[in-house]
């Protein structure tokens, strides 16, 4: 059968264990693009092909899971063509990966050599298992001096185990690797010379996909992209049958509605890249353009005899923030969107791509109330629209709690922390605060006097955290979490001790006035920088919030005085970038995002407005 030669297969881990770097040189080695050509590509030396958008290349992780495909011949000189999907794997972004795992007949996991399993590990693996994907091991980094393969082999069995998987699974074939050298071992202890081991264990472990293409056509649409060119393009896979140009079809959308409409072209991924193709049979993956109205979960399927696939189901939301429009004195200065319709608009738009956002009409017809997986999964959201010229504003992320039998529960995360023995204390310290509870502490063998804990933690309790874990452990610890289920709400958990400074007028910010204030706080602006009146400009050294003049100028004299005239001792400001202002407001703060900017401001700007609400609070 035609689909005997196809393998599809997704690459799931931890956050940066090395997925994208694997697929990277599969491509190269797969012969399919010279050096220059990927180092083009990547552009420059460091850059990962696959992470080809800017937001991914800055932050060096992967947002969106992408697809290409490589060429290899078996030992037995079969050919075959290996449809790959890189996922991304930090925990806000698991939408992606459940989404695409549809696409796949089995699994590539790669887990750290030093690290091991660590918690989205569990997430991807456990989806795996529920989509019946069976895994292939790659402990990859073997290259690396403190790694400790053989523990984690085991580690990751134990996992296995925990999750409930089969004998089968239980069985998982094991390669070990340095994606980042490009080779692959049988045996750890010693150095492979290409990664043909991964080839080889994904033509022979991933099955074929079962796919009928004499029957009617049945493609599952599991990701968009928009064309200037061609409009809405689809990608999925077939399920059976095949599609062919300019073929009409049905298109079933998630609430079972048909519409009849013509495929225009259909692109095979090739190597990086796609190629033109007049026709696909099932069992592969696909671009087709030419189809409008379509989305993510509908099926594209035969004219005569439609019938639909199973929807996707992608996990629910956990955290929320309203995004509204930005009417501060400001406004407008450096976006170009900044109506409530525009930015309404916009959200639509994503809503179409992203499987695991919720957009609800905000209290005003100027809010929306935005829902996703984490904090980083809506900060990205908002750094993509700050780039493409919007405004906004958008209020204090919380938690999206649910009644469970009359009582109220919240998302509890896993959390995990890596660190040096003597910040063990600091780090239970820091934690035990904020209502969570050990689950699990053990020296990490082979790596020296490191601890490795594990926490279960409400998501409530981790705003912040990171900040303060940097700071209580000189920056070394380690720490990542990922939503494990929802629990019983536990208790109150202490919010931001500090107060702000609050502008009290609008103007340029002066040395000279941040010099008078240097021992009052922390600033987040400098001289030169445009404040207005009610703008955060500040943390206070005390609790309380204080009113500050950082615009105040000298007044002029025609005496010139002798002495610290102009050197002005103004401590480095403090930049707030996105996601850590974010987690720095309190309720009664708004982070205005702009193009050019990030601000904090207080909902009310003007300070007898917010004294009035402090009264009607108070009674
Ligand atoms: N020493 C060593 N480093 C590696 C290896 N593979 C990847 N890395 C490094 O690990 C880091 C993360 O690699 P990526 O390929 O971006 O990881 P990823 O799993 O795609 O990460 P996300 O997409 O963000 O989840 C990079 O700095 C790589 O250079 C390896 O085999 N050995
Ligand atoms: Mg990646």
């Amino acid at each position: 059968m035609y689909s005997d030669s196809i393998r599809n297969v997704a690459i799931i881990a931890h956050v940066d264990h090395g997925k994208t770097t694997l697929v990277d040189q599969l491509l190269y080695q797969s012969g399919m693009f010279r050096n220059e050509e990927l180092d083009k590509l990547a552009g420059g030396r460091h850059g990962l092909v696959m992470d080809s958008n800017p937001l991914e290349r800055e932050r060096g992780i992967t947002i969106l899971s992408k697809n290409c495909a490589v060429g290899y011949t078996g030992a037995n000189g079969n050919e075959y063509k290996i449809n790959l999907i890189d996922t991304p794997g930090h925990a806000d972004f698991g939408g992606e990966v459940e989404r695409v795992l549809k696409m796949a007949d089995g699994v590539l996991l790669l887990v750290d050599a030093f690290e091991g399993p660590m918690p989205q590990t569990r997430f991807v693996l456990g989806k795996a298992l529920e989509h019946k994907l069976r895994p292939i091991v790659v402990v990859n980094k073997v290259d690396r001096a403190n790694s400790r393969p053989d523990d984690v082999v085991n580690e990751v069995f134990d996992l296995l185990v925990e999750l409930g998987a089969d004998d089968e699974a239980l069985d998982f074939p094991i390669v070990f690797a340095s994606a980042r050298e490009g080779w692959a071992t049988a045996d750890a202890n010693e150095k492979g010379e290409n990664l043909q081991l991964v080839f080889d264990a994904i033509v022979k472990n991933v099955p074929a996909p079962k796919a009928d293409d004499e029957a009617p056509l049945q493609m599952l649409v599991t990701n968009l992209e928009y064309s200037d060119y061609v409009g809405r393009i689809a990608i999925g896979r077939l399920f059976a049958g095949r599609i062919t140009e300019s073929e009409p079809v049905t298109v079933i959308d998630k609430q079972g509605l048909h519409t009849q409409q013509k495929v225009m072209q259909i692109h095979q991924f090739d190597g990086l890249g796609r190629k033109r193709v007049a026709a696909v049979r099932a069992g592969d993956i696909c671009t087709i353009s030419g189809l409008d109205p379509v989305d993510i979960g509908d099926t594209i399927a035969c004219a005569e005899r439609p019938s639909s696939l199973a929807v996707i189901s992608v996990d629910e939301p956990t955290m929320t923030m309203t995004f509204r429009v930005n009417d501060g004195p400001f406004a407008g200065r450096d976006g170009k969107y900044i109506t409530s319709r525009q930015i309404g608009e916009r959200l639509q738009k994503e809503l179409q791509q992203n499987v695991a956002l919720r957009v609800d009409p905000g209290r005003t017809p100027e809010e929306f109330d935005v829902s996703g997986r984490g904090l980083m999964h809506l900060g990205i959201l908002l750094e993509n629209m700050r780039r493409e010229s919007y405004e906004v504003c958008v209020g204090k992320p919380s938690v999206i709690l649910r009644l469970v039998e009359d009582r109220r529960h919240e998302p509890i995360e896993r959390l995990v922390v890596d660190c040096p023995l003597d910040c063990q204390n600091a780090v239970m310290s820091l934690l035990g605060d904020r209502r969570s509870e050990i689950v699990g502490i053990d020296a990490k063998s082979g790596a020296g006097d490191f601890v490795h804990m594990e926490f279960m933690i409400p998501s409530r309790g981790l705003f912040g955290v990171h900040t303060r874990m940097m700071n209580a452990t000189q920056g070394r610890a380690v720490m990542h979490h990922t939503f494990e289920r929802y629990g019983p709400m536990r208790g109150a958990i202490p919010q931001r001790k500090a107060g702000v400074a609050i502008a009290t007028t609008t103007g340029q910010v002066t040395a000279y006035a941040l010099d008078a204030l240097y021992d009052r706080g922390i600033f987040f602006v400098e001289p030169g920088d445009q404040v207005y009146e009610g703008q955060v400009v500040g943390e206070h050294c005390k609790d309380k919030d204080i009113g500050v003049n950082v615009a105040r100028s000298k007044q002029l004299t025609n005496v010139r005085a002798s002495g610290k005239d102009d050197s002005a001792k103004v401590r480095p400001e403090r930049k707030m970038s996105l996601e850590p202002a974010l987690e720095y407001i309190q309720d009664d703060e708004l982070v205005e995002i702009c193009p050019n900017s990030i601000r904090i401001r207080k909902r009310l700007l003007k300070e007898a407005d917010r004294r009035r609400e402090g009264r009607k609070g108070a009674r």
